[in-house]
């Protein structure tokens, strides 16, 4: 086929609704009830999307009103009735799966070979998992209830399938949502709303308002909100937690990370190269489990960089629809300058900075960028970047390796490289990290309980462990004690 994936169907999306998108509350799209809008643009060209609902304290209050009366219905369909829902809504995921790739694309900026190979199978993979929990709940999950009313704020770096991770659990156990999308991305899980109502949802299961910080912040103050899930920065989260203590409200965060890659001096070096480009160079380093801080064995760091080097200077950036290219471009302007700013204040603090070239003109673009002449104390093996930065250091053992690893305030993700198995498996318990993978990188699985150590995480998500986070336990005695004659 072409090189360049058509965009005609997200275009026709975008103008049957004239390019003005409201929230989705109670089955319907809604004007938000004071009339303000904001605007979401194409990171790759600048150039507006559309017009989306900046939704306030009364578009919050509508939606939570709109789940908590469809709440004891939709619990009352019981663990089959909404399996088949579930199942629905990764059907419909499937079906329309290009006009979901192609929006995702243009509104993040990410390749569209990232988001239809990755993005929308693994949201439609998440759904039907947990359609299976679903069916399980009678029987695995007697003594336990719905949290209820479900508040739920997503980041912009994988936009749907962050929505897929909060919702199809809530929704499995039994929980009404009000999503609150990224207000750099919102359009795809506007998208996905209106596709859920026409595939059967009922109306008031799932609801999205759209909007900004203080919408989330509203969501968060909701009395009628009975758990809040947050996926974003470690600051946003630490207030959120501190605004919930006390409220009664449950609560999961999934915040930052600065995980380290580390390369034993055994390992495979072409594996591990490509392994870097997919822990720092996919979807632009706009990854919470990035691997971010190169560590590698002294006696073959030079060589290692001179073959990073070397593959970074292969990879293309450009359109984010043309699918021959390697990696899109940032997600809006602020991030690009955030991103700058901490390079610049490293190269400040006497880092060698090494940029690959062929950076496209115009548009959100950072070249792939490598950071040597660092120590532990530098403010780019700190700092998470959240861009497409790889800062780099060498360490002499496996217990500088460990020391190093663990350097660092989250503790989200590691990744672990070498052929020795018995040096993977001592290292990999040493790390203090929720996931730790070994010759491998940025692998995910509906199955598996995802989260984050220290100020990574409060909590997980996926697999039996993140079904619980949207239950309460009620204990009650089965036994009655009978009445004296
Ligand atoms: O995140 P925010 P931003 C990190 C990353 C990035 C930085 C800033 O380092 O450079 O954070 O990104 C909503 N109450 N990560 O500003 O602000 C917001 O509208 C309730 C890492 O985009 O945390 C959005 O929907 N909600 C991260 C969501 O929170 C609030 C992913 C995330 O935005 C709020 C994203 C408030 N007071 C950023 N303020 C990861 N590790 O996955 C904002 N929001």
């Amino acid at each position: 086929g072409p090189a360049t994936e058509s965009d005609a169907p997200a275009r026709a999306w975008l103008a049957a609704h004239a390019a003005r998108l409201g929230h989705f509350i109670d089955g319907r799209h809604a004007a938000p009830v004071q009339g303000q809008w904001f605007e979401t643009r194409e990171p790759a060209s600048g150039a507006l999307l559309a017009s989306v609902a900046q939704g306030s304290a009364d578009d919050v209050d509508a939606a939570v009103q709109a789940a908590r009366r469809a709440q004891p219905h939709w619990l009352a369909l019981g663990g089959h009735g909404r399996a088949r829902h579930l199942y629905a809504l990764a059907r419909m995921l499937q079906k329309h799966s290009r006009l979901y790739a192609v929006l995702e694309a243009l509104d993040n900026g990410k390749p569209l070979r990232e988001t239809r190979d990755l993005d929308i199978p693994l949201a439609a993979r998440h759904f039907l998992y947990h359609a299976g929990w679903a069916q399980l709940q009678d029987s695995e999950f007697r003594d336990y209830e719905p949290q209820g009313v479900v508040g739920q704020i997503i980041p912009w770096n994988f936009p749907l399938l962050m929505l897929a991770w909060k919702i199809a659990p809530a929704l499995a156990m039994g929980n009404c949502v009000v999503l609150k999308p990224a207000e750099f991305t919102p359009l795809t899980a506007l998208l996905f709303a209106e596709l859920a109502a026409r595939a059967g949802l009922p109306p008031g299961v799932l609801n999205v308002v759209a909007g900004d910080g203080a919408t989330g912040a509203a969501l968060v103050e909701h009395a009628g909100v009975d758990k809040i899930a947050f996926t974003g920065s470690t600051e946003v989260g630490r207030a959120i937690r501190s605004r919930t203590a006390g409220s009664g409200k449950a609560l999961t965060l999934e915040l930052g990370g600065k995980s380290p890659f580390i390369v034993f001096e055994n390992a495979d070096l072409d594996a591990a190269v490509e392994g870097v480009v997919d822990a720092i160079w996919f979807n632009q380093g706009e990854v919470c489990c990035a691997g971010s801080r190169l560590l590698v064995q002294e006696g073959v760091a030079d060589d290692f960089i001179r073959r990073l080097k070397r593959r970074m200077e292969s990879l293309r950036l450009g359109d984010p629809l043309d699918k021959t290219i390697d990696m899109g471009a940032i997600v809006d302007p602020s991030q690009l300058a955030r991103i700058a700013g901490l390079v610049e204040a490293g190269r400040a603090e006497g880092a060698q900075i090494w940029q690959a070239p062929g950076v496209p003109a115009g548009g959100c673009f950072y070249p792939p960028t490598l950071v040597t002449g660092v120590s532990t104390a530098s403010v780019l093996m700190r700092e998470e970047i959240f861009g497409p930065v790889l800062a780099a250091m060498s360490f002499r053992n496996k217990d500088e390796a460990v020391e190093l690893a663990n350097n660092t305030r989250y503790g989200l993700a590691a990744s672990v490289w070498t052929e020795n198995i018995s040096l993977a498996l001592e290292v990999a318990p040493a790390l203090a990290a929720g996931v730790v993978w070994i010759n491998a990188t940025n692998l995910f699985d509906a199955a598996a309980g995802f989260g984050g150590y220290r100020e990574s995480g409060y909590g997980r998500e996926g697999g039996r462990e993140g079904l619980y986070e949207y239950l309460k336990l009620r204990a009650w005695s089965r036994l009655r004690v009978r009445a004296p004659q």
